[in-house]
Order: structure tokens, then C-alpha cells, then sequence
């Protein structure tokens, strides 16, 4: 399996930690979607990374779909509420992303075409996802699996390209949780910032 990744995307690297997790045989093939690239394209008609490409030829995107298939492949459980529970927390840590990610989209653009108005909800959807992921899930954030894998990846994306969101200072639980978990090795070895 070829993995279309890019080391500052927390969706490819979310995607390529579940794989190791999982022991999985994944060749790593970098590709910056900004340079338009065929084979990423070819990939990925939207042109984003990940997208997984199988041995067989048939191409996977979007970071929840090619998950669902590693714990598919690896033969994980895929039903009952421990399962929906992960879902549900990778399903708030992607709208943490995404929302994330627009921020730092709108921050590259010109001061003239920055809408204050899609900032402003962004930022707070951004703090009442935090707010819920610590309420809600952190105990059930408990062994390294797909849900731990893509909050820890939402967290550090944070701290990453958004240190102003300062979620350490506001949600200290979840803080802590991130000091325990973010020493894990894969972790270590797919920091955004050596990129
Ligand atoms: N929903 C997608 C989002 C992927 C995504 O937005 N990736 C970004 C990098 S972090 C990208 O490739 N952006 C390029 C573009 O939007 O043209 C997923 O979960 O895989």
C-alpha cells in the first residue's frame, strides 16, 4: 500500500499512525498537494493528501474511509458502542481540523479578504469542540487506537499552526492527557515540525 502523506497534514498523519498501530507494511510517498502533482491527482481527483493507493490499484480518500479500512483489514472490531464512541470522537476531532485548517487558509490570504465573520466561528467551534472532547470523551481516551491517534494529531496540530487557540491553559485535563500520550514514538517520528 502506497500512502499519499504530507508531513505538516494531521489528516495523513493520523491516518499513517493508525497504520503503524495496526503494524501495517504502508510505503510513505510525499506529495505537497500544492504543487499539482498527476500521481497525487490521479490519486485523489480532490487532490488533498491522504489518499491510500492499494496494492490492487484502488484508491481510498478521506482520512475517515481509509481508517475504517485499516481496522477493517487488521480485523478490529467494527460494531458496539466502544466503536461508535471512537467514531464519534474522530468525527469531532476532524471538525476540530477542518476548522482548524480553514483558520490557517484564511490567516495566508490578504487582510482585505479575511471574513471576521467565518474567523469568529470557526475559533468558537473550535473551543466548544475542546470544551465537549474534554467533558464528553477523555475517559474514554485510554489505549492508543484510532480515536486517541486522531486527537492527539488534532491537538498537536493546534499547538502546531494555531498556538493562539491556547487549549493547554483553558482545558488542563486534556493537557495532561496530551503530556502522556504525545511521547509515544511513531508520534515523535511524525512531527509536523521537522517537516
Ligand atoms: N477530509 C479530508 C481532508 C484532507 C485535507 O484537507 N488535506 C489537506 C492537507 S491538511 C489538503 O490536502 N489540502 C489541499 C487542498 O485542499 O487543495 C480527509 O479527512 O482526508
Amino acid at each position: 500500500m502506497k500512502l499519499y502523506y504530507s508531513k505538516t497534514s494531521p489528516y495523513a498523519r493520523k491516518v499513517l499512525l493508525l497504520g503503524k498501530s495496526l503494524g501495517m507494511d504502508i510505503e510513505v510517498v510525499l506529495a505537497n498537494p500544492l504543487d499539482n502533482g498527476e500521481a497525487l491527482i490521479a490519486a485523489n481527483p480532490l487532490n488533498k493528501v491522504p489518499a491510500l493507493v492499494l496494492d490492487d490499484g484502488r484508491c481510498l480518500i478521506d482520512s475517515p474511509i481509509i481508517c475504517e479500512f485499516l481496522l477493517d483489514m487488521a480485523g478490529r472490531p467494527r460494531s458496539g458502542d466502544d466503536y461508535f464512541d471512537n467514531l464519534q470522537i474522530q468525527a469531532i476531532t476532524d471538525g476540530i481540523l477542518d476548522a482548524a485548517l480553514a483558520l490557517v487558509m484564511e490567516g495566508r490570504r490578504d487582510d482585505s479578504e479575511k471574513s471576521a465573520y467565518w474567523q469568529d466561528r470557526w475559533r468558537l467551534a473550535i473551543k466548544r469542540a475542546l470544551a465537549h472532547l474534554e467533558q464528553r470523551w477523555l475517559d474514554k481516551l485510554h489505549s492508543w487506537n484510532s480515536a486517541t491517534i486522531a486527537t492527539a494529531c488534532t491537538l498537536d496540530y493546534l499547538l502546531f499552526r494555531l498556538p493562539d487557540v491556547t487549549w493547554q491553559d483553558d482545558h488542563p485535563a486534556l493537557a495532561r492527557w496530551f503530556g502522556e500520550v504525545s511521547g509515544n514514538a511513531d508520534f515523535l517520528s511524525t512531527n509536523p515540525r521537522d517537516a
